[in-house]
């Protein structure tokens, strides 16, 4: 009997086991291919989501209204960096490059979260991104802190906690809008009525139209389905805009007794896969942006790879001198 097709049925058993006991695959583990490529699919979206989702708030920190607010924006938006690092970082483990990874996104082949396609042309959608885009984010990844993926599910971990800041800051920008002057709370409110059914699409298609979910629970990489998380998220909003004194921008939103859930209207899932095929208001621009900062960063990339080079000939030379 062929080796291969042996360690295959070993590890596939194994494989299964783990999953069966709901504990962590390990790079190390044999897994499926469908399961790493799934795997490498939704973690390199999800880097290159927090890296794109730099620009909308990128687009204020030399306007933001005040020192401390341009610290803490600054602050949150080095976070995202970071969040993309680590999550470029967890698919590496499974054997695809960095490289590869970036020259997909600048060469726009890439997908990354459809939100990040929509402008922010005011300092009030600086509130309306922590607010809703950290807290969908946050809703959707929570249950991946029990992923089966371990290097993916520990990333999480961490960037949860970052994120809950993150909704806390953007919360807290527009309740101070809310508490200001008419124009101020005009300007939340015309905000949170642009950015709330982008929110909402953040967690994939309805049940019916999502191809990879069934698998991906399957597999415990996803814990709940797109309409279960949709549905906590608007369950969590609704208070919160109460106590900000905003109307979420819903006339179907409706306390449903029976169910124990808001009711919500549909959702224009047109604009969804418009966005995504790249007719959103700034695909374009993101796309470009990201490429020329990559193209700016190139000399900081050569200096850290002369450097390592040149540490690295220090230590062989040592090492030589030491042997001889
Ligand atoms: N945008 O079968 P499903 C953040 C694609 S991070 C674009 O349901 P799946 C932090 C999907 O990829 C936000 N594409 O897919 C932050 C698939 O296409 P494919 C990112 C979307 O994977 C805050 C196809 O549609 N978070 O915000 C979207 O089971 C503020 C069919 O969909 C993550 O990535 C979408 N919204 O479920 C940063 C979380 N939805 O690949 C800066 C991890 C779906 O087959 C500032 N990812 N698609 O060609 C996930 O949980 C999942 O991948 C879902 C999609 C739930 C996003």
């Amino acid at each position: 009997m062929n080796s291969a097709v042996d360690t295959d049925a070993a590890g596939q058993a194994r494989f299964d086991e783990i999953i069966a006991a709901d504990t962590r695959v390990e790079p190390t583990d044999w897994m499926p291919a469908a399961y790493r490529k799934t795997l490498v699919r939704q973690i390199s979206q999800h880097a290159h989501s927090e890296i794109i989702g730099m620009q909308p708030e990128g687009n204020w920190i030399t306007r933001a209204p005040s020192l401390k607010r341009k610290a803490i924006l600054m602050a949150k938006v080095q976070d995202e960096a970071g969040h993309g690092l680590y999550l470029y970082s967890a698919a590496q483990t499974l054997g695809v490059d960095r490289d590869v990874m970036f020259e997909q996104l600048i060469a726009g082949t890439a997908k990354y979260s459809s939100i990040f396609n929509y402008l922010s042309p005011s300092w009030a959608d600086m509130g309306s991104i922590g607010w809703l885009v950290d807290g969908a984010a946050i809703c959707n990844q929570v249950p991946l802190c029990r992923a089966s993926y371990g290097p993916y599910a520990r990333a999480m971990v961490r960037i949860c906690k970052e994120e809950s800041f993150h909704q806390r800051q953007g919360f807290e920008i527009l309740l101070a809008l809310m508490n200001g002057s008419d124009e101020q709370k005009a300007m939340a409110q015309e905000s949170v009525n642009r950015w709330y059914a982008p929110a909402l699409m953040m967690f994939g298609p309805p049940d019916a139209d999502s191809p990879n979910s069934q698998q991906s629970m399957a597999w415990n990489i996803k814990r709940f389905s797109n309409d279960e998380l949709r549905q906590r998220f608007v369950d969590m909003l609704v208070p919160q805009a109460e106590i900000l004194g905003i109307t979420l921008p819903d006339p179907e939103l409706a306390w449903n007794e029976e169910r124990g859930h808001y009711d919500f209207g549909e959702l224009d899932w047109g604009e969804f896969h418009d966005v995504l095929a790249g007719r959103g208001q700034a695909n374009t621009v993101r796309v470009n942006r990201r490429r020329d900062a990559h193209e700016g960063g190139a000399w900081v990339r050569e200096a850290a790879r002369a450097y390592a080079d040149k540490q690295a000939a220090a230590r062989a030379e040592q090492t030589q001198r030491i042997a001889s």
